[in-house]
């Protein structure tokens, strides 16, 4: 599957354009990405990052990673995802990165997703679906999700049996048992949860062009 996820994340480089500011996302298809960004880094004026863990390969490479707050809007924002249905609406958190994913793809006039085959559904969830929290709330909003979903909120922790806490702090739960009809109505409803700081559901803002990688890839 990484060939897929290499030929999606190279082909994501035709959207790049001299002089942008590349917003980038999290996982291993953007790691190609990133790779293939390098190989042009003299093209752009820089990018923004969605997690530590992509700073890290960007600055590695020698490509500056830039403050939000500095470049206001971008041109284009270039991330993976855990599920794609065939709406382009999308689940994402499953590097825990779906925080500051979400805001960049906010902030960007064109999201491109770049996944390998396996993502394509018809119906989201059955990817766990990510929701980030704060600390103190982690147990009432696990009640509350379970109530209004129906699925089971389960706390996202490591094999040491650690809490996993986001770049900002935060932890996950991840819902199973979902069955993802009507996304943009789950993400709004979840959103309004005390406690919710963000939902891996991208519908609201859905991606804009998704590549499915292959030998060609498609895109639609
Ligand atoms: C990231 O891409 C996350 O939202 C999602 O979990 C991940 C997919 O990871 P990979 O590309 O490694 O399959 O943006």
């Amino acid at each position: 599957m990484s060939e897929a996820k290499r030929l999606a994340g190279e082909k994501a480089i035709e959207y790049v354009e001299d002089g942008m500011i590349v917003g980038v996302g999290t996982g291993s298809t953007v790691a190609y990405f990133i790779d293939a960004l390098a190989r042009i880094k003299d093209r752009i004026k820089g990018t923004v990052s969605s997690s530590d863990q992509s700073t890290e390969r960007l600055r590695a490479h020698g490509i500056e990673v830039l403050d939000l707050n500095a470049t206001g809007p971008l041109s284009l924002y270039v991330d993976g995802a855990d599920e794609c249905d065939p709406r382009k609406c999308l689940i994402k958190g499953g590097g825990a990165a779906l925080t500051r994913e979400k805001i960049i793809a906010e902030a960007s006039d064109r999201f491109v997703c770049i996944i390998d085959p396996a993502k394509r559904v018809e119906v989201l969830g059955k990817f766990p679906l990510p929701v980030e929290v704060i600390p103190m709330a982690r147990s009432l909003v696990a009640r509350e999700l379970l109530a209004m979903t129906g699925g089971q909120p389960v706390w996202r922790q490591t094999t040491e049996g650690q809490g996993v806490v986001t770049d900002n702090g935060n932890l996950i739960l991840d819902i199973h048992n979902l069955s993802i009809t009507d996304p943009t109505a789950m993400e709004q409803a979840i959103n309004q949860i005390p406690g919710v700081v963000s939902v891996g559901l991208f519908a609201r803002r859905r991606a804009d062009v998704v590549i499915v990688g292959g030998e060609p890839p498609t895109v639609f």
